[in-house]
């Protein structure tokens, strides 16, 4: 189903952002920017509002969840949105148990380990899917021109969690298990695949502008096991999403992000994307050449840097911005996400410092 008529991309009203045409390859528009993870706890009006409801409780919440979206927007006038949600949300709406417990992560009650375990691996039901669809109305509406990002977790990454039953350093079950019974490996994460692909085409109809897959964990694999085992499932995941495409039959944009997969981004961008999130390990001038210099980069402000006195920020702000005026299209991110204790007051300095130079 493409998009409908009123979409903010066929309206007009994000199609002219800056975020839009510059992960299109529209290198004339300003140098956007927006930060991973800038809904959340390094906002002081985001802490307020989650002492009353817990995480998975406020991503379901429609007016919740709108709210924590936008808060970031007002606050430092970023170039984008991204929705407020987690990539385990999928796995709650098909009826797992699946909580996020405060300074752990998702944590799984009963984690996929068997063929038995498959029995439990349900469908997303389209209705389960409403209270995203209604919480992103609701942030468009009042968006405006401001591009919102739809997300998801890429299937290697979100079957982590679902195998390991939680955060794991070195995924030791969730590898064992690709290498020793391939048959579960695929049945798992093309569950995974068809949940996330459900849950970020639920977020681009009801208004997201551009999507944003996370593999966060890709770099715990090899190249080799990257492309063998966990590409293929991106790849299905993305197709599909196909026919996400505006009225003039042009797709809606898509990031692919993962941490220490400098040495696979061509393996990344085969899998059906537009534009590559890169991490602090590979500067945007040593990825675009390693792309072929044709691909839309999105990043890498260090985050190890946010702390740092601001001349020392700015010269890295400005080596960044620097470096990222090869490719054909550059959005200003983070390495990674917002680490928490980040003072806000500098994402919403570095907000002014690129919008005053990044041209
Ligand atoms: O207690 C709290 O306040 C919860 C902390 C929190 C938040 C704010 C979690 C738990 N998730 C989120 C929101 C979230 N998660 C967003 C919001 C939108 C934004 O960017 O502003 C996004 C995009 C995510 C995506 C996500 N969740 C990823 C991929 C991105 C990344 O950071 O690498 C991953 C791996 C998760 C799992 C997850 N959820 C929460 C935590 C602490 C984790 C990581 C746990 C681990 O280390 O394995």
């Amino acid at each position: 189903m493409t998009l409908r008529p009123g979409h903010p991309l066929n309206s007009g009203a994000s199609a002219s952002s800056a975020v839009v045409r510059q992960l299109r390859g529209d290198q004339k528009a300003a140098r956007p920017v927006w930060f991973m993870r800038q809904a959340g706890r390094s906002l002081p009006e985001y802490r307020a509002l989650r002492e009353r409801y817990a995480m998975l409780e406020s991503c379901v919440t429609p007016d919740i969840a709108a709210e924590i979206t936008l808060q970031p927007v007002r606050r430092h006038g970023v170039d984008a949105a991204i929705f407020f949600s987690d990539i385990v949300v999928p796995f709650l709406l098909a009826g797992i148990d699946v909580e996020i417990q405060s300074g752990v992560g998702p944590v799984i009650d009963q984690p996929v380990r068997s063929h038995r375990d498959l029995d439990r691996l349900r469908p997303l039901e389209a209705h389960s899917l409403e209270p995203i669809a209604e919480a992103v109305s609701q942030v468009v509406q009042e968006l405006g021109s401001t591009p919102l990002i739809a997300f998801g977790g890429a299937p290697f990454t979100l079957a982590s969690y679902l195998i390991e039953g939680g955060p794991s350093k070195d995924l030791a079950i969730t590898r064992a298990m690709m290498s020793e019974d391939r048959e579960l490996w695929d049945a798992v994460l093309t569950w995974c695949a068809d949940i996330t692909a459900a849950f970020i085409s639920a977020q681009v109809h009801a208004g997201a502008s551009a999507l944003q897959l996370f593999d966060s964990w890709a770099g715990k694999l090899g190249a080799q096991d990257y492309v063998s085992s966990a590409a293929p499932h991106s790849a299905a995941l993305f197709s599909q999403l196909d026919d996400l495409v505006d009225d003039s039959g042009t797709r809606v944009p898509r990031i692919h992000f993962g941490l220490g997969t400098a040495e696979f981004l061509p393996e990344m961008l085969a899998v059906g994307a537009d534009a590559i999130g890169v991490d602090a390990t590979i500067t945007l001038a040593k990825a675009h050449a390693a792309l072929g210099g044709e691909v839309p980069l999105q990043g890498n402000i260090d985050v190890g840097l946010l702390d740092a006195p601001w001349e020392v920020l700015r010269r890295h702000l400005d080596d960044v911005l620097e470096s990222g005026r090869v490719a054909p299209g550059h959005v200003l991110n983070l390495s990674h996400g917002v680490p928490k204790d980040t003072d806000p007051d500098v994402l919403t300095k570095i907000v002014d410092y690129v919008h005053e130079v990044g041209s």
